[in-house]
Formats: C-alpha cells, structure tokens, sequence
C-alpha cells in the first residue's frame, strides 16, 4: 500500500532514507495483519502468550527494566520562542531538537520493519476528529496502537480526504536511557520520539498528540484538548447527565469512568465514554460537546481488582495486552489488589516472585484493551458530535487541607481552582513518587504551550457563559491523622457526584464560602454509609489557616509565569484571599 496523499509519501520516503529499515509496511488494521503481527512478536519474545483458556487472545509485554514509564526530564516542547513553550516545559530550539534526534535516527531502523500507522483520534466520521500517522520500527507500538485509537485504511482514507494528519517518528532505537527523547515540534504538527516503547512515549496517538500538540492547535483554533475522563451518570428517573474530570496520572480516571453505583443507588447508571483524554468545543447551544479521542484504555494494572474497579476486570479477560504485570503458576496475569485467591510464580521481569524483589507486577504496569470491551461502554461514544458537558471536575491526591468537595463560583473562579490543582506524584513518570506538586488542570506533564497562555486560553470560554458547564474540585485522598483514607473512594464517589449534577440543575442548596460553595450538613447523602459526622466535618471543613497559607504558595506559583500571566488569574487570587 501507498498513498495518493502527496506529503504523506514523500514524508515515509525521506523517513525510509533516514533509517534504513530493511522492509516497509503500511498499516490497514486488518484482523489477519494484527494476527501477522501477534505471531512475529511471539516467535521473536517481545510478546508471551498468556492462559488462553481464562485469557483468550490476551498477551503479556516485558519491558527493558529501565523503560517503563513517561519520561518528563526528557520531554521537549520545541517551538521558536521559548517563551511559547513555558516554565512548565523542558524546552528546546526546533533546529537543535531535529539534529539531536535525527542523529540518533540515522540507521537506526537498520535490519527492521517500519511501520506506517495512519490513526485517527476520535471518531471517523466526528468532525471533531483530527488523524495523525505513526511510522515506528516497534510491531508492539502497532499492536498497541490499533487497540487505542482508529488505525488503519479507514484513518488513511480521511487523510486522504483532508490532506492534514500529525507526523509522528518514533523508534525504539537502543533503548538506551542516554539517547531517549520525546520531542515535539507543535508549529509543524511533528512529534520525534526515540529510546522507550513505553506507551506515554511511544504510542504517539495518546500523550503526545491527542494533548500535547493538540493543546497547542486547540489553542489557535478555540477548543480544549484535556487530560479529562468522560462519564455519563443516568439518574432513576432516566436523565442523563455526562461530566469531563480531570485528575493527575494514576489517581483513579479509571475507576471513576467505570464506577459502579453502591448499595442504596440502584437505577442509577454510569456510561463511560472516555477514561484519559477529552476534546471539547462549543456547540451553537452554547454548551462545551466532548469526544474521547481515544478508542483503548492504556491503563494502570495495579489495584484494580474485584472492590475497586469490576468493570475493567470484566473487560480484561480477553483481548488485551498486558505490560509488566505477574504471572500465576497457570500463566494468568497478576498484580497486586487483583484478586486474593490467586499467586503470582513470576514477577514483572519473569523472575521467580520474591517479595524482597518489591511488588510482583511493575506499580506501573498496564493493560491495554478495545474500549468496545467496557460493559459500561456508552453508547454516545461514537457519536460525531460528542456529548454535552455538564460539570468538569478537578481533583488532586492531597493527603490533608484539601476538602472532599467544593464547587467554583463562577467560570474565572474554576479556572484558578483548575490552575491551583496539585497532586502527590506517582509511577506513571519516572522519579520520585509521593511529592506535592502542582498539576494545573493534571496537564502539567502534557500541555503543549506556556501554561499562562493556556489560562488564558480557559478564560477566553468565560466570554459568553451561557451553557458552560459548572466547575468543581474533589479530593478522594483525604487522610486521617493516623494516616488512613477518610472517604471510602470508588462507587461512593457516586454520592459526590450525585450533588455536583444537582448543583448542576440547581436544586441542591450549598454552603457558599470563601474557596466555594461546599456542601451543606446533610448536602451529602450518606444513606448505608460507615462514615461518622465527625469525620465527615472533617472533610468538608475549610481551613482558613492553611489555605491562607495554599493561596500564597499559588500566588507564588502564578507570579512564576512573570507577565504572561493573565490579570484576572491574580484577581481570582486575591478575591479568596480577602474572603478568608
Ligand atoms: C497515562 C498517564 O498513561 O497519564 O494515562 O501517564
Ligand atoms: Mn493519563
């Protein structure tokens, strides 16, 4: 297969010179093509075939030890200003980026495949959808990619037609973590990525395109590209509300997009429509559509399990690519809070487990699997013009200050509270895990641009409120003082969710306060639930203390993007200030 799209060939051909692949293969996404592919990786080891009794079709991936999360110390955003690409980003000039990395891609498919994936992110019939193509030397990249977004002839189709599409070059090189970088030229639509097959720095589809570069064309052309989940909550009387919530890496999107409701809530449902990554613009009605652009989970195997999240383990029981998880002594997929009564024999690296070896699957490792598999997969998920957005939610891991719930009182208020966010980092990034740090909108590893822009990019929607979703923060993560969780997380946050959708239709009184309007006494319906008053006090007190202290830690924080930041960021600011 070629192409008639002019560029996109002469892009593959100068690619092909470059790195000297010993074969080249256009991807359709075919089920023969996948099989093809399957076969090679289990005849070469990069894939191991699981219990296909219990796990049909399901494989597991052994990464290098050294490649097994994002890399954001080697991270660039590479546009012509540096000012463009912000404190928030490692940056790098355009012409040094391209000569580092092409250096390293000279060659560098010698005695290899390279594999042309054309993708689209979202549906392909969405207009909201944009497409990109991969060319990667790695057949587990392709594997991936075809269960995460829309690969193959379909996407090459559209480009066809549109004559647009993302380049992404990436290979796995030598896997070396000296000469590992994931660049991104967002003014020509480029992304170059070398070193790592862990998915964050290889399936291009995802962090790399779907927010990175398209936060940066969301930008120019007045939408939102976020690191958001996207659920629809159906109430017994049949209404359907859907929300966007954005939360660092690791810190429960998942879960929260395939919640079960808890005892007490029967009739209410819960449709998931998106688990990473949502793409927002204003409908004609004024309301904020969303897409998932995604068509997979990529998502963190461990603690997933039985009482946390029995939708996904539902949908992992075939079909699915694992990464760094255990194995039982039957050749099952582990991790740890899979399941009680099963062991893992060999752990992430195919030792013999010993628990002096730390946990048996990598506290990163991942299952990747079809969205289509999800039993609460929504059926407005395909739809072109994507669902309307009632409410965003922000939400950090915050051990203390931080209450269970509150909500921004208006749009501008939302965009600081989005701004403010902060979070306990965690093994989706390679370093130290367990530091406060703050992860404006949980995009700070993933926005394309100058964070003060991107601000003021959310500011802009404020213009003309009418039809804006309502904005909220919640923290799940809240500890007491003998450091356990105080709220029991998971389908109970259904009883959080139930207040911001009637905040959201405005038939819930609140508690209007300096940081928000917090839930009154019994705003919270805590029916079947073991949570004293004390307690529930607790989470829902605002401590005029210490976030008169959180406030001057996020002035200095906004005064770190020096002149750029937008005025009324600092007008936010003091206005809760005062307040407290
Ligand atoms: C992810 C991440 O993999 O945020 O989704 O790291
Ligand atoms: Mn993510």
């Amino acid at each position: 297969m070629t192409t008639t799209n002019q560029s996109l060939q002469t892009w593959v051909d100068s690619v092909a010179r470059m790195t000297q692949p010993d074969q080249i293969h256009w991807c359709t996404g075919s089920d023969q093509e996948n099989r093809q592919l399957i076969d090679l990786m289990l005849g070469t080891g990069d894939l191991i075939e699981l219990n296909q009794d219990t796990h049909p079709n399901c494989y597991l991936h052994r990464s290098s030890p050294s490649d097994v999360a994002r890399v954001e110390h080697l991270t660039f955003v590479c546009t012509s200003d540096k000012e463009d690409a912000g404190p928030n980003n490692h940056w790098m000039a355009p012409a040094d980026a391209h000569a580092k990395v092409d250096a390293l891609f000279e060659g560098a498919m010698k005695g290899r495949t390279m594999y042309v994936i054309p993708y689209c992110m979202g549906p392909i019939e969405s207009p909201l959808s944009r497409c990109g193509v991969e060319i990667t030397d790695s057949p587990y990249v392709v594997a991936n990619m075809r269960l995460m977004t829309r690969m193959g002839a379909p996407a090459l189709a559209r480009i066809e037609r549109e004559g647009t599409f993302v380049k992404g070059l990436h290979s796995i090189g030598e896997l070396d973590p000296e000469k590992r970088y994931i660049m991104h030229f967002p003014e020509e639509l480029t992304i170059k990525s070398i070193g790592s097959g862990y998915g964050g720095n290889a399936l291009l589809g995802k962090k790399c395109h779907a927010l990175r570069i398209a936060s940066h064309q969301a930008r120019s052309e007045g939408w939102l590209a976020e690191h958001m989940l996207i659920l629809g909550l159906e109430s017994p009387e049949g209404e359907t509300h859907y929300v966007a919530a954005a939360f660092p890496s690791a810190c429960g999107k998942t879960n929260l997009a395939m919640l079960i409701p808890p005892e007490g809530y029967e009739g209410w449902k819960v449709y998931t429509v998106g688990d990473d990554i949502c793409w927002m613009r204003r409908g004609e009605d004024g309301r904020l559509w969303a897409i998932n652009p995604e068509a997979g989970f990529f998502g963190v195997a461990p603690g997933t399990g039985p009482n946390t999240n029995p939708t996904a383990l539902a949908m992992l029981d075939r079909d699915a690519i694992f990464t760094n998880v255990a194995v039982t002594a039957d050749n099952q997929p582990w991790w740890e809070g899979k399941s009680d009564d099963e062991t893992p024999a060999k752990d992430w690296q195919g030792r013999d487990y010993d628990p002096a070896n730390g946990p048996s699957a990598h506290p990163n490792s991942r299952f990747t699997v079809s969205i289509k598999r999800c039993p609460s997969y929504s059926d407005q998920a395909e739809a072109p013009q994507g669902v309307p957005i009632s409410a965003i939610i922000f939400g950090g891991r915050r051990e203390s200050l931080v209450p269970l719930v509150f909500e921004a009182k208006d749009w501008e208020h939302g965009v600081l509270v989005g701004a403010s966010m902060a979070s306990e980092t965690t093994a989706a990034a390679t370093g130290k895990v367990g530091i406060v740090r703050r992860d404006s909108m949980a995009m700070k590893p993933f926005c394309g641009y100058n964070y003060a822009d991107y601000f003021a990019h959310w500011l802009s929607f404020g213009e003309q409120a009418e039809g804006l979703p309502k904005i909220f923060h919640v923290n799940w993560f809240r500890k007491d003082d003998d450091g356990k969780f105080m709220w029991p997380g998971f389908g109970d946050n259904l009883r959080v969710l139930e207040w911001i959708i009637d905040r959201c239709k405005g038939s819930v009184d609140a508690t209007e306060t300096a940081i928000g309007y917090l839930p009154t006494d019994n705003g919270i319906n805590r029916d079947g639930l073991e949570i004293d008053q004390a307690e529930m006090d607790a989470l829902l007190k605002v401590d005029q203390k210490g976030y008169a202290a959180e406030m001057d830690s996020i002035g200095d924080y906004l005064d770190g993007f020096g002149d750029r930041m937008p005025a009324a960021m600092h007008e936010q600011l003091e206005k809760v200030r005062s307040e407290l």
